[in-house]
């Protein structure tokens, strides 16, 4: 018996790959939209966007054509002299969100190490914090990457089992607390607590509707700067450009990924106050890739399809009907629906002899519906923001009876 075209892709990867996932057995080869298409040619909604890093859709042209365009005149620099699409690039996106800096770098973890570089140097030269002494607080349940630092903070023996010592000078408290939060801050070695509005990996943990704006108001009492992880949060993926425009504040440090590069290219950014930027000096901190002019003029295109579709909107508008369908599935098995635009989770009870969320994503992909669990009970919706009334309301109906039948 021959192996499917896709089962002799996946045993390549097996024999000659690292083992550092479970993937669902689907073996995809093209992407237009909200579709992606298998070897075999079979059509998928995709309701992940590769962890909500193609907000804008698979392969949007707009973002394609900067790629080509650009690829066609000059990709990598280096920082070590100018290009011409940087200082384009940090005025459109420091302009557009309302910071007065930004620092290019390519991956989220990369973006989240220079947020706490930027913030250990702040609290020594600024806020006067004793040499070395300098601590980051961070949420429980906070996911930011893979790196030693992002691990160091990590709850999930996944994430840092065997991979020990760690950095020294991380603190953890509750997330969605901020009596424990306010306790943490009065420390004043402190220099900035670092949190996801919306916690993602964790399984799209949506907090009290005044947890933001509280953090806003005690890291401003207490001297501490306020590190927004939005890369999986940003760039309209909760019905907003930013997860924190729901709460109306502004963190000190941004921190952007995923979406900036538009599902194309990886782009991150770190923005905030010249108070903060300026205690960067030259040598002090760099990467080969950050702001080439590829990631520049792909990154601008991204933000501008944002703009220009009203991406954030349809978020908003769409979230609000996948909801109000997923309430409606009326199946023993789902024990909680929610989410923030078009972030959304459902968690599954085990059923059926000991199967679980990643069963359904079985029987999902089988109906042309790709999602991911996370943390064996939850399923995160996360469809491109493109997505459509008509498609949205399809691909709800395609959930809902998928659950109900794997429960017969
Ligand atoms: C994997 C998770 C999601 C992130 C937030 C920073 C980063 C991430 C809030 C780092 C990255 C990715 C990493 C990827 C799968 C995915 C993921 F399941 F791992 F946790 F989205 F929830 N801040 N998340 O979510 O960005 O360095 O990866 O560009 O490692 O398996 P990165």
């Amino acid at each position: 018996m021959s192996m499917s075209k896709s089962q002799e892709y996946i045993s390549l990867e097996d024999q000659y790959g690292a083992h550092n996932y479970h993937p669902l057995p689907v073996v995809l080869s093209k992407g237009e939209g909200v579709f992606v298409w298998d070897v075999e040619g079979n059509r998928y909604f995709d309701f992940l966007s590769a962890y909500s890093a193609v907000n804008q859709g698979h392969c949007h042209p707009k973002i394609i054509q900067a790629l080509h365009n650009q690829s066609q005149r000059i990709t990598l620099t280096s920082r070590a002299f100018h290009n011409d699409q940087l200082g384009p690039f940090e005025k459109y996106i420091t302009e557009l969100l309302g910071f007065d800096r930004v620092l290019p770098m390519n991956t989220g973890v990369e973006g989240g190490e220079t947020a706490i570089k930027l913030a250990r140097k702040w609290g020594y030269t600024v806020k006067g914090i004793p040499a070395n002494q300098a601590k980051i607080v961070f949420a429980s349940g906070n996911f930011w990457g893979r790196t030693i630092a992002a691990i160091s903070s990590s709850q999930d023996p996944d994430s840092y089992g065997d991979f020990g010592p760690f950095v020294p000078g991380f603190e953890v408290v509750p997330y969605n607390d901020l009596e424990a939060l306010d306790k943490a801050l009065q420390d004043g070695h402190v220099a900035a607590f670092m949190v996801e509005p919306i916690q993602g990996e964790a399984g799209v943990i949506v907090p009290n509707e005044d947890y933001v704006a509280g953090v806003r108001a005690l890291c401003s009492k207490y001297n501490v700067l306020w590190i927004a992880d939005e890369v999986q949060t940003g760039l309209g993926r909760t019905g907003k450009m930013l997860c924190c425009d729901h709460a109306g504040v502004k963190p000190d440090i941004l921190i952007l990924g995923k979406a900036l590069g538009g599902g194309v290219f990886p782009v991150s950014a770190v923005l905030t106050h010249h108070e903060v930027m300026n205690v960067l000096h030259p040598g002090q901190h760099g990467s080969t890739f950050g702001g080439n002019p590829l990631a520049c003029a792909v990154a601008m295109a991204a933000l501008k399809v944002l703009v220009d579709e009203n991406l954030a909107e349809n978020a908003e508008k769409l979230g609000k009907v996948f909801r109000s369908r997923l309430q409606m599935i009326n199946v023993s098995i789902v024990s909680g629906v929610r989410g923030k635009g078009l972030l959304n989770a459902i968690d599954i009870v085990p059923f059926g002899n000991g199967k679980t969320a990643y069963d359904v994503c079985l029987a999902l992909k089988a109906n042309g519906l790709l999602a991911k669990q996370t943390h064996t009970h939850t399923i995160r919706f996360a469809p491109p923001l493109t997505i459509t009334r008509e498609q949205i309301e399809t691909a709800a109906d395609i959930i809902a009876h998928t659950i109900d039948a794997v429960t017969r």
